[in-house]
């Protein structure tokens, strides 16, 4: 159990656990073929040793033979079978990539370890760890450490494991003035008072991302102004490269958000234009002087043409002239550029109901499909609209067929209850990973593509909007630190369950303790649910606080220029995206466009980000559509309730601190929660004039 009042070192407190027998297995360690000074190799050995010495309380002898029991560490060639060890392996866990998700396949089992991966073999009295590369050795190593903080026993363990995503990113919305944008867990620790911090919790994030198999972090916001510009410049980049170096040694690549107009505010011409020649040459030093300074810089994330930011629309050329300009300069230094597709026009007219915010993205990239050079990637957002707790998926994904593309999701709560409520969100990341693109008739999954499956792309995976941030927990609420795991774990294994990282997670993080276990995967698990019942209904979005974006007000987008209505008035409400109204349907491929068109076969939970329709309509429940949003929002504060007293059945049986950090955030949560409702169904009632069957207390 922790520490009361320390809960600084998230997933990885390695506090004493059973031994299980795993003792055995590293009172030994011996290393074959890697370079004992690599920085990688020595942050493992640390790490073990950190690990071993807090759960086991032993510390591995290092030997210069081949010890008869112990850890043995052993690098193979990268496309070493395992037969070729004259050993069967059997793979057991998260690492096959296999097309119908199973696990224990002939070919699987013949998998090649590959980049980033390593094997685990425990025969006799010793297990192996075999890997390729340094990165494989820290994977494995945290793996043995998972293994034993969930007590589980080493013993029989026979797996390899490779990453499902080439590319496991973090971007970080943090600012050089140290605050965060849609940032819920206090300020950066990366930036202060336009000044780079690097410390001892620049290393600790790098461990916790690492040991969920992060392998890239963007450490500024995507909107980049004033300082931030200045991040690729002389003035910064002793400390950008000190943090790209702490990094490097857990296996992650730094990449820097770049402002489109740097040459204009860095003192270069006055143009961004990427035709421009003098504009690339300036980028041409420019990045010669960047990568000089930071070798290992992975290479850049750029948010264009989007909500004010500057961008390659702005001289008449396609986001495709402003991607490629950048990547053809950056890959003498073997860089990539993302480039975000988030991409809409944000000064809306609210009376106009043939533009929708919803098809932008499509309809800004597609035409380019297939012209964007081999280093850039175009990162979507995993649906059409803006991390809601329930949209369509981008049709973009899957819709792009012969260029690069990564998932982008959101691990940072904006519109899913701010770290105050508790949401866990690999459920929704997972339904946005299975879903079918049809993009071809197999392989065609959203984690299908972004692995680089279904079009053998290299440069392709995920990425998250981070959720961290200088509170002593790193995500405000303990239990949102879930989010931070389950992204990690997820983009490297694709194929795990929401449910299996959430029990991972605490039992890694609280205990092993099935009540407490069991308590908290459930409250977990049911959490992403309830939260949808009590906010917005049926996939509309949106109906929050305009810019803060938490709590609701129903219209407070309704008249804007956002492109985010609901379009309710007193006979229904929805937006029409059928062939009948925006045509946003047809972006994608069949049969989901025919499926979303029809509202006989458009999924519930979707209804009203596809159909306008009136409140009297029966749902399959047989509940008219007014009288469903009465119920939802009704059930979503009793299950908030009912959270709160599986909560309290927690008390003694968790750490003091972690129980009453939580407690106090679960009464906020109900706070707001019962405001949505009132307000919700306060707001229906007044303009349907329908009383709830029930007869409940509405306003
Ligand atoms: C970083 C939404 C958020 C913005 C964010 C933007 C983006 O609009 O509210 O804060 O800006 O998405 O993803 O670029």
């Amino acid at each position: 159990m922790r520490e009361t009042g320390r809960w600084t070192q998230l997933w990885l407190a390695y506090k004493p656990r059973q031994d299980m027998g795993n003792g055995l297995y590293l009172a030994h360690i011996f290393w074959d073929g890697f370079d004992r000074q690599d920085p990688v190799i020595e942050n493992a050995q640390a790490e073990l040793a950190k690990g071993l010495a807090g759960m086991l309380g032993t510390v591995p002898k290092e030997v210069d033979e081949l010890p008869s029991d112990g850890l043995i560490v052993r690098r193979i060639a990268e496309h070493q079978h395992p037969e070729e060890n004259n050993v069967r392996y059997e793979i057991k866990c998260e690492t096959t990539g296999m097309p119908d998700g199973t696990s224990a396949t002939k070919e699987a089992q013949e998998a090649e370890v590959g980049p980033e991966g390593y094997r685990l073999v425990q025969e006799g009295k010793t297990l192996t760890l075999t890997a390729a590369d340094e990165k494989g050795v820290l994977y494995g190593v945290f793996h043995i450490l998972r293994q034993i903080a969930l007590e589980q026993p080493l013993k029989g363990l026979h797996i390899t494991c490779r990453p499902d995503n080439p590319l496991r990113m973090l971007n970080h919305w943090d600012n050089m003035d140290g605050s965060i944008e849609r940032g819920y867990s206090g300020r950066s620790f990366f930036f202060e008072n336009g000044e780079i911090l690097v410390d001892e919790r620049t290393r600790d994030y790098a461990r916790f991302a690492a040991s969920v198999g992060i392998n890239g972090v963007v450490l500024n916001n995507v909107n980049v102004k004033d300082r931030a510009t200045w991040l690729i410049t002389d003035r910064y980049f002793d400390k950008v490269s000190e943090i790209a170096r702490i990094f490097a040694g857990y296996g992650i690549r730094l990449f820097l958000s770049l402002n489109y107009a740097a040459p204009m505010e860095l003192g270069g011409p006055d143009s961004a234009d990427p035709l421009d020649e003098a504009v690339i040459s300036w980028w041409k030093e420019k990045f010669a002087e960047v990568f000089a300074r930071i070798p290992n810089l992975g290479g850049f994330l750029v948010k264009a043409d989007s909500e004010g930011r500057p961008g390659p629309f702005t001289y008449g050329r396609t986001q495709a002239d402003g991607a490629n300009m950048l990547a053809d300069l950056v890959k003498p230094y073997g860089g990539i550029i993302i480039w975000r597709c988030f991409v809409y026009n944000c000064t809306q007219d609210w009376r106009d109901r043939k533009t929708d915010r919803a098809r932008a993205g499509y309809d800004n990239f597609i035409g380019m499909d297939g012209d964007y050079h081999d280093n850039v990637i175009l990162q979507i957002k995993n649906g059409p609209m803006d991390f809601q707790i329930r949209e369509a998926v981008s049709p973009l994904l899957g819709g792009l067929t012969r260029t690069n593309q990564m998932l982008e999701v959101q691990a940072a709560q904006e519109y899913t209850g701010q770290q105050i409520d508790l949401c866990y969100l690999i459920p929704l990341f997972k339904e946005v990973l299975d879903f079918k693109t049809y993009c071809k008739p197999e392989l065609n999954t959203v984690a299908d593509v972004v692995s680089g499956r279904t079009f053998g792309n290299q440069l392709c995976g995920m990425a998250a909007v981070s959720n961290t941030g200088n509170d002593a927990n790193w995500t405000g609420n303990d239990l949102a630190a879930a989010n931070f795991y389950g992204f990690g774990r997820l983009a490297f294994s694709t194929s795990l369950t929401a449910q299996e990282i959430a029990s991972e997670w605490v039992g890694m993080t609280y205990s092993n303790d099935e009540t407490v276990k069991q308590t908290i995967v459930r409250l977990l698990m049911g959490s992403r649910e309830t939260y949808e019942k009590y906010t917005s209904p049926l996939g509309i979005g949106w109906m929050v606080t305009p810019n803060t974006h938490y709590g609701p007000s129903v219209d407070g987008y309704e008249y804007s220029r956002w492109g985010t209505y609901h379009r309710a008035d007193h006979l229904g409400l929805g937006v029409d995206r059928t062939d009948t109204g925006t045509g946003y349907v047809r972006q994608y491929h069949e049969p989901n466009a025919s499926r979303y068109n029809s509202v006989e076969t458009c999924p519930e939970e979707l209804l009203l980000f596809f159909h306008h329709l009136p409140y009297t309509y029966r749902l399959k429940s047989g509940k008219t559509l007014i009288q469903h949003i009465y119920d939802s929002h009704f059930e979503g504060v009793e299950e908030t309730e009912e959270m709160i007293r599986v909560w309290e059945s927690l008390k003694g049986k968790i750490p003091e601190d972690s129980y009453a950090l939580v407690r106090e955030r679960f009464e906020r949560q109900l706070y707001n929660a019962r405001e949505w409702r009132d307000q919700v169904n306060s707001y229906f009632y007044r303009k349907s004039g329908i009383p709830d069957e029930k007869g409940r207390a509405i306003f």
